[in-house]
């Protein structure tokens, strides 16, 4: 395929009620829409960074920069025969996964539409629907256990709770009072220190499937370290940022769930290595969320139909988040599925009204 022109949008969109983790309290989501066009067909791409580093170092700006200056030209200066070998074209910049993977998804999008096919087709997945649940942010106890109480009525399949020190053991006890028995996961997004033993101790007595990112961001050693102190599994998210850190991760023991995020490790073909990988390995997985809009969200459902991913992830509801989404196709899960939107590609399509009016800036790259 030959791509002639990369359009890089900003959008800002409300989110519902705010969302707040132990690394920030957020109340909007900045998103970075990539649409690639190529003889006639579009793609979509989503970028996951926010406008500041908060959750790993990339942020807009940087991203935008190397999409304009590196990673669209060198994309549209040569043929692609396949998107799985178009991140391998920009090792030479290194780093940068989020902001190579809201370009190489357009790509893949597009690749698809040409070929009339699901994207799901061409990742070899095997699922028409993805058993999801749902992640929570942090609110007051009694909101939040209303809020579980919620999700399990609505058949999530299992719920994850942010925590940090101070906002962990209370609300934990206070959840399990009235739900014993659910499948229930907490995300510490990095809070925890080796130092917080004792409360790591007091987590790890709630019954929890694992524990997500309870240690530094790019932290694996004390992460093996902890799992051999912990009944509770490790799991891992800001920490894996390749299919080779995922490798690391495992051979060192830091974790024994893999959440997968394809802009944090670097788009969908090394979603694909570490899928394999993980199968290989007998590694349960996940599809994790950035809270996408539904072009985000749409590459999620997708990626997560590969057989590997085999516990439910965080593609939730749109609606859980938007009060209006920027494609056409709501992204609603029934009783715990996520349907895979139908059609060629991702199978959504952008509400160009609604986009428009929650359009920041637009720039066009052409060939
Ligand atoms: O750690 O999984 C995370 C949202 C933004 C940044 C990091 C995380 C999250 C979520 C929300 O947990 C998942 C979602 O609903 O998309
Ligand atoms: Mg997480």
């Amino acid at each position: 395929m030959r791509i002639e022109e990369v359009e890089l949008r900003l959008v800002r969109l409300p989110y519902r009620s705010p969302f707040k983790t132990s690394f920030a309290e957020e109340v909007e989501k900045h998103a970075v829409i990539v649409t690639i066009r190529s003889e006639g067909v579009e793609g979509y791409g989503e970028g996951v960074m926010d406008p500041f580093p908060h959750y790993r170092e990339e942020c807009i700006p940087g991203a935008m920069h190397l999409l304009r200056g590196a990673f669209a030209p060198e994309l549209m200066s040569r043929e692609v025969q396949h998107p799985s070998e178009v991140t391998a074209r920009w090792v030479e910049w290194r780093g940068n996964p989020m902001a190579k993977s809201a370009l190489e998804l357009a790509v893949w999008d597009c690749y698809a539409r040409q070929q009339g096919v699901p994207l799901r087709t061409l990742l070899g997945g095997v699922r028409t629907e993805i058993p999801v649940g749902a992640s929570l942010g942090m609110n007051p106890i009694d909101t939040t256990v209303e809020n579980v109480t919620r999700h399990v009525e609505q058949g999530y399949q299992r719920v994850k709770l942010k925590i940090e020190p101070g906002w962990d053991i209370d609300m934990l006890a206070a959840v399990r009072a009235v739900h014993p028995d659910i499948e229930l996961t907490v995300d510490a997004n990095s809070a925890y220190t080796l130092e917080m033993m004792s409360l790591l101790r007091q987590i790890d007595e709630f019954g929890l499937h694992y524990i997500e990112q309870p240690l530094h961001w790019d932290d694996m050693v004390d992460h093996a370290y902890l799992a051999t102190q912990l009944k509770t599994e490790l799991c891992l998210d800001e920490t894996l940022t390749s299919p080779a850190r995922v490798k690391a991760a495992l051979d060192l023991k830091a974790c024994t769930v893999v959440n997968v995020k394809v802009g944090r490790v670097g788009g969908l073909q090394a979603v694909r290595e570490i899928h394999d990988m993980c199968v290989a390995r007998n590694v349960p997985m996940w599809c994790g969320g950035m809270l996408e809009t539904g072009i985000g969200r749409a590459h999620n459902i997708h990626l997560a139909t590969m057989p590997g991913f085999v516990l439910p992830g965080d593609t939730a509801s749109a609606s859980r988040t938007y009060a209006r989404d920027i494609t056409e196709q709501q992204l609603e899960a029934t009783n715990g599925i996520m349907p895979v939107p139908e059609g060629p590609g991702i199978g959504v399509t952008l509400d160009a009204a609604f986009l428009h009016s929650v359009t920041e800036s637009v720039e066009v790259i052409r060939r």
